[in-house]
């Protein structure tokens, strides 16, 4: 009270609120007017962050977490009263004549798309110190995951509006949420490499804010350990990205200027744009509100389940079911042993990428109720049974996928099934962890991510009528994985399966110990027989013809141990690097028709 003095008219508002919803302990300890004045007003400052980043305020947390703490002290299940089934979506084959439709449609849709990335995560798991967007998808060309997405979001809007000229907007924005863990780095490797291709004015940053923390069952805001004037706060997950596109106009942006998807996506997966246009096809003709990808899913895998739920009182949705909370579910609704494969070798209920297509009407009518809140959750630690206190403070938390929740039954929600080889692999574990992971389920490190590279390349090639030899196996960082041919193209090469196979003729094969590296979009291959290293780059307005006997001692991949710290880390944890011993390398910058042969 007599700090009041101190205070502006606005900051005795929020003071008032603080008070009306029990939180006078965070003034117990202030000292007098006249020292540590400075940080009084701080903490007001950042009391106004925390109310105009969460829709409805402080007050409207404050009220949440009680209500989901009461919930969770008595042990009540999100999910009573619900029973999951297999749902039905569309099961996608990579190179099938539908697949092939669905692309050709999804290209069309694509200069109508907005892409979103969520990057607001350090990912603790993966145990690596820079952002992971920074992190090489692959090391043939280093190119890192940030510079892999734009290029593709390029590549497909230059093909989008080839196919479909004047017919709307001729640049795919790109939306990234960062977080104070990741805005600024994520800025400078932007900067620093003017913007990977893309215009400055295409990209947008939102950064996420993190939420107060809570101290116990009442929903007593935690101070901060280390500064008394301070709100201990923690990330509130990657559902902020809606309440984010909604409270900075961004999406109003996009639909007023004739936009009709949002497509989100995730930090770290090497492979998921060879499934985007098919995705968006799939979008476009089945007027999906929501599509969902998935992949077969290994029972007990850490990526969230697509589930149907059926309420005793009739309600359904197709929803994700977290990793953590579909094998109780399952126990509790007559499936005594949870999560397991079936005979398929896979768990019934296809995993949740976390790749998420919205159409924006039917999105921006919703956000427009909800201001992008969705629902919630808490998982407090609690010292004993009584579950009166916690072992340390919590928080609220939130998922992207939960957005459908509050749906009406009326929306089109929908999911695709894509084979994991070309869709899904996320670079998220640390080297032990990952050699840990039960034999026959992925591993989710950089080594993994970055030979499904190889692999997806090499199969989709094979697809494509080149004899492409088998993999080895071998042991990196403790985990055994197939080695394929390490080849590699820049996405406007090959952006869809069809655009591949038009480039490929003849009788072209490729061995197991070569590497091929294509940058450039008119690159054919026709009659190479390929055994060694082969990098060639050729400018747009270059058409090059590749074929011939192209032997040579080629790029050798070396075992580098994780612990070896002579390495940078991000060597280290993939476990090898790569010894360019020799290569035939070409380089055409000029425009005209090229012959490359031996
Ligand atoms: N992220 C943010 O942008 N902000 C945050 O506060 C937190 C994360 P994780 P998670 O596809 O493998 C998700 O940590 O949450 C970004 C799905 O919930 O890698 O454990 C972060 O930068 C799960 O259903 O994943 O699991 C990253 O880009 C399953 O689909 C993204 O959010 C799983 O991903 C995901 O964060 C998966």
């Amino acid at each position: 009270r007599e700090n009041l003095s101190l205070l502006s008219p606005q900051q005795v508002e929020l003071a008032k609120i603080l008070l009306e919803n029990g939180q006078s302990h965070l003034f117990e300890h202030w000292s007098k007017p006249g020292v540590d004045d400075e940080q009084k007003r701080a903490f007001f400052d950042q009391v106004t962050r925390l109310t105009s980043s969460y829709p409805g305020g402080l007050t409207s947390y404050i009220k949440t977490a009680r209500e989901l703490l009461a919930d969770s002290k008595v042990g009540k299940n999100p999910y009573d009263g619900f029973t999951p089934s297999v749902p039905s979506g569309e099961v996608l084959t990579f190179g099938s004549d539908t697949f092939v439709q669905y692309e050709e449609a999804g290209v069309r849709e694509a200069r109508k798309a907005a892409f979103v990335l969520v990057a607001g995560g350090l990912g603790e798991r993966l145990g690596y110190n820079g952002i992971k967007v920074a992190l090489p998808s692959e090391s043939t060309t280093g190119t890192c995951f940030l510079q892999h997405y734009i290029e593709y979001i390029l590549a497909l809007q230059d093909a989008s509006c080839r196919l479909t000229p004047g017919e709307g907007p001729t640049e795919i924005p790109l939306a990234i949420m960062t977080s104070d863990d990741t805005h600024l780095r994520t800025v400078k490797l932007l900067e620093s490499n003017s913007y990977f291709g893309m215009k400055p004015t295409q990209i947008k940053l939102l950064k996420q804010e993190k939420v107060a923390c809570l101290d116990d069952n009442d929903a007593r805001l935690a101070v901060d350990p280390q500064n008394k004037y301070k709100i201990q706060t923690k990330p509130h997950g990657h559902g902020d990205v809606h309440s984010l596109l909604y409270s900075s106009g961004l999406l109003k942006e996009w639909h007023d200027s004739g936009r009709r998807w949002v497509l989100f996506f995730q930090d770290t997966n090497g492979l998921l744009f060879k499934a985007i246009p098919a995705a968006l096809g799939v979008s476009a003709t089945n007027e999906y509100h929501v599509n969902s990808l998935a992949v077969p899913r290994k029972a007990k895998e850490a990526i969230g389940g697509i589930a149907r739920l059926t309420h005793q009182d009739g309600r359904t949705m197709v929803i994700n079911v977290e990793y953590n909370q579909l094998d109780p579910l399952l126990r509790g609704s007559g499936h005594p042993d949870g999560d397991v494969n079936s005979e398929t070798g896979y768990s019934p209920f296809p995993g949740n990428i976390n790749q998420l297509i919205f159409e924006i009407g039917p999105y921006m009518e919703e956000l427009s109720k909800t201001g992008g809140g969705i629902k919630e959750f808490v998982n407090p630690k609690y010292k004993d049974s009584t579950k009166t206190a916690f072992k340390s403070s919590t928080r609220l938390e939130c998922m992207m996928q939960d957005y459908p929740k509050t749906l009406p039954p009326a929306a089109r929600v929908g999911f695709t099934v894509m084979e994991s080889w070309f869709a899904y692999a996320p670079v998220k574990n640390n080297p032990e962890d990952a050699a840990k992971v039960p034999k026959g389920n992925p591993y989710h490190s950089a080594t993994s991510g970055e030979m499904a590279i190889y692999r997806a390349n090499s199969l989709i090639l094979r697809k494509a009528g080149v004899k492409v030899a088998d993999p080895v196996r071998h042991v990196f960082n403790g985990q055994e994985v197939e080695l394929w041919p390490r080849i590699v193209w820049k996405p406007k090469w090959g952006l869809t399966f069809s655009s591949i196979r038009n480039k490929i003729s003849g009788n072209c094969s490729i061995s197991q110990k070569s590497t091929m590296v294509i940058d450039g979009q008119n690159i054919y291959l026709e009659d190479l027989c390929l055994d060694g290293a082969l990098v060639i780059l050729a400018a747009d307005s270059a058409e090059v013809k590749v074929g011939g006997s192209i032997r040579n001692s080629g790029w050798i991949l070396e075992d580098v141990d994780h612990k070896d710290t002579s390495f940078p880390e991000e060597v280290r944890i993939r476990g090898f690097k790569i010894n360019r011993a020799d290569q035939l390398e070409k380089t055409l910058n000029e425009p005209g028709k090229f012959e490359l042969k031996p």
